[in-house]
This record gives C-alpha cells, structure tokens and sequence, in this order.
C-alpha cells in the first residue's frame, strides 16, 4: 500500500458505448430513461477514431498523477478488453474493433504509472445476472442457484482475464451493492487475484474485501479514520463523457479539494471522460495541465507527505514530511496578510514559500512565561500572494509537537 498512500493523485477513465451519446453510463438504461434496445444500439457508434494510449499516458504524467483506472467493464456489461467470455465487446461489436485496455496499459508501464483496471461485478446485460432494470429482475437468485453460478463463473473468468492480461497494480471494483460477499464469492476473488499478483490492491467495493476506502463525490468533513482512503470525483458532473454537461469544476477549486484529501490523509482520484473516438474534452485536458503545472511547483508538499496538522490547529489543508520536522500549509492564493497556527509546540528553524525564494516573518504571540501552553504563530503573507493556492514551508528545530488543550490559567 506504500507507493498508493504517496502517489496522492490518481486519474480515473470512464469510456464505453456511453460516450456515443453523451449519456449517464449505464444508469440511463437501468433507471429507463432510455430503452436498453437504444442504449446497446450506441455500440455502433463507438470508433476510437482518434484513440491514442500514449497521448493519453503523456496527459496523465503532466498532470502529477502517479496512478490510473480505466473501465474495463461498466455495468451494462461491455467490455473494452477482448473477452473470450462472450462476444459483448468493443473488439467484437464496435467499429474500434481493437483490445482498448492492452495499448493504455503499455503506455502507463512506459511512464512508470501505475495500472488500476475498473471492473463492474454486476452485469445488467448478462442473461444470467438477476437484476436487469430499476424495476425488474431476470430471476430469483435463490431461486435458480445454478444460474447464479454460471454467472459467478463468468465473472471471476473475466477478473482472471484482466488478472493475467494486464496485471494490474490496482483493481478498482465497482457494483459490489446488488450482492453479498458470500453471493459475490468475495474471498474467492480475493484470493486468486493476490495468487496472481501478491502486490495488487484492491478497493473497498468488493463487500468488505478490498485494502482502501472509496468516498465518492461526498467530501468528508471530518479527517476519516481509515488508514487508507481515496476520494473519486468528476471534473463536471458525470463520470463518463456527457455531451451537455459544462458544469467544471474550476482548477483552483479542483486544487482545494485535491490539498484538502491529502491534508486528511487521502488520495484524489479524479475522473475524465473521453469521446466515443478517443479525444479527450479540452476543458478536461486544460484541468489535468494546469492542476500539473501547480503540483510539478508544490511536489515536496505532496508527494509522499502524510496527513497534516488536525483541526482547530490551522484555518485549511496542510501535511508533513514523513519525520513530521517539517509541515506544509496550504493557503489560498487570495490570501495575503496573516496566517495562524495554533498549538504549535516546536522551534521554528525558517519559513518560506515554496517554488519561490520568499522568506516569510513568523512572530509568537501571546506566549506567557509561566505556562507551557505555546503561543500562537502569525506567518505574514507576501501581499503579491499567486493566482493558485501558495504552499507555506515551516521548518522546525526539531519533530513536531502540538498542544490541543483547552486553555487553561
Ligand atoms: O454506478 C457507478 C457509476 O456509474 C460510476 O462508475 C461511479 C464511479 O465511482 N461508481 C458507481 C456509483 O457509485
């Protein structure tokens, strides 16, 4: 888990016969908004025209990522890999007519990326999966055991699929809900994939087998209590390519939530949406570029630094070196004038800014001789604070120490 609690940022790929039309990835048909007969049909619109894996792998590294998760198979049950499971695939029933996942794979692996594959366990298109639409299921599954085993064969065959073509770092499970983990077979997945591959992770969508935990688009407020977790949120509002969506998310507010999840301790895994011809949007390309640009300036604040001070101690995100001698303060790029940290019970050796070589005033106020209750840090913001969020440097005398009392006389 050690190379995923420092990769800090990670970029997540919905693309399937979704991205033909712009629409919800496979809730539109499930929640009927569109006939399953028309959703299927975009499969004739798929080209990958344009698809090129190492153009894709190249956008991934500019942007600070050190991992990706590609859709492998999304609930209505298409596969982007050659499958030798059935013949519902982009290889077989698209115009694309080619694996999608091997060439991305290759690209990532020349760029020392790691390789997360998403896989949904449920398959709404699968004869021998119970549950189809909001409204209807296929079967029982009690009912018909048998049934239910013949899908759960088909499954595991595609995960073995994935397990042995792409042996993948990371194996981001989706799905997991309709089921349990003894239905899922959980443990049995568990097992074969770490048989395969003793270093994989996996995620926490697979009923309480899986290594992280996987907040989605809810921003946790309190600091979660799981040692490992990561946050997946869309750049506009939905996960795969939508024609009519241009509601994005700014790059600075993109940034605030990226420091916030790490000043907590998490990974962001933040989600494009290519076309059905392999062009990604451009609002989504700038996003990837200039969130890069920001963290290529602050990578000593990020990249393996572990979660920073806790609340009360200091108005925003920050984080801290491994030997908590030095913590990073993440401050609004509008920001100028003072900035405090309470409960600071270490020597300050140096403060400054990083990517620049402003040296930054600190004073301690309020600090009375008779008590061992530190006083307050007031840092002085450089009034031309940047456009982006600046990251504030404090070196420490020695490890860091706080005090959270409550005051006293
Ligand atoms: O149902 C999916 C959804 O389509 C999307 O793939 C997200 C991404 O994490 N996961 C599920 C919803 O939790």
């Amino acid at each position: 888990m050690q190379w995923f609690a420092d990769a800090k940022l990670g970029i997540f790929i919905h693309w399937g016969i979704y991205s033909v039309n712009g629409i919800e990835e496979s809730w539109s048909f499930h929640n009927k908004k569109i006939s399953y007969e028309k959703y299927m049909k975009q499969i004739d619109g798929f080209t990958a025209n344009f698809y090129n894996a190492a153009s894709w792998a190249d956008l991934i590294k500019e942007s600070g990522a050190k991992y990706a998760v590609i859709t492998t198979k999304h609930h209505d049950g298409v596969a982007l890999y050659d499958t030798k499971q059935n013949d519902l695939s982009l290889v077989k029933k698209s115009l694309a007519k080619r694996d999608l996942i091997a060439p991305f794979v290759k690209e990532l692996r020349n760029r020392n990326i790691k390789v997360g594959t998403y896989f949904s366990l449920l398959d709404w298109s699968n004869k021998d999966y119970p549950e189809f639409l909001k409204d209807s299921v296929r079967y029982k599954l009690k009912s018909d055991t048998l049934r239910w085993q013949r899908f759960q064969r088909f499954c595991q065959n595609q995960i073995q699929e994935i397990s042995t073509q792409f042996n993948p770092d990371l194996f981001w499970f989706d799905g997991d809900w309709e089921h349990s983990a003894e239905e899922w077979q959980a443990e049995k997945i568990r097992k074969n994939i770490l048989v395969h591959n003793p270093n994989a992770i996996i995620n926490s969508r697979l009923q309480g087998y899986g290594d992280y935990e996987t907040p989605e688009q809810n921003f946790p407020v309190t600091r979660p209590d799981f040692k490992y977790w990561e946050l997946c949120m869309t750049t506009n509002n939905g996960w795969g390519y939508r024609f009519d969506d241009t509601d994005y998310k700014s790059v600075d507010e993109i940034i605030s939530i990226f420091t916030d999840c790490i000043g907590n301790g998490g990974n962001l895994l933040l989600d494009i949406g290519p076309k059905e011809d392999g062009t990604i949007p451009l609002q989504q390309q700038n996003i990837l570029k200039e969130l890069g640009k920001w963290i290529h300036q602050n990578e000593e604040a990020i990249y393996a630094t572990v979660a920073g001070l806790p609340l009360g101690h200091f108005y925003g995100a920050s984080t801290l070196s491994k030997d908590s001698s030095t913590i990073y303060l993440f401050v609004s790029g509008k920001n100028s004038g003072d900035i405090v940290i309470k409960g600071l019970d270490a020597k300050i050796k140096k403060v400054s800014v990083l990517g620049t070589n402003e040296i930054l005033k600190s004073k301690i106020v309020g600090k009375i001789s008779w008590s061992n209750v530190p006083g307050l840090v007031f840092i002085k913001m450089p009034e031309n604070a940047g456009q982006r969020m600046s990251v504030v440097k404090i070196e420490l005398a020695r490890k860091l120490k706080l005090y959270h009392g409550k005051g006293g006389y």
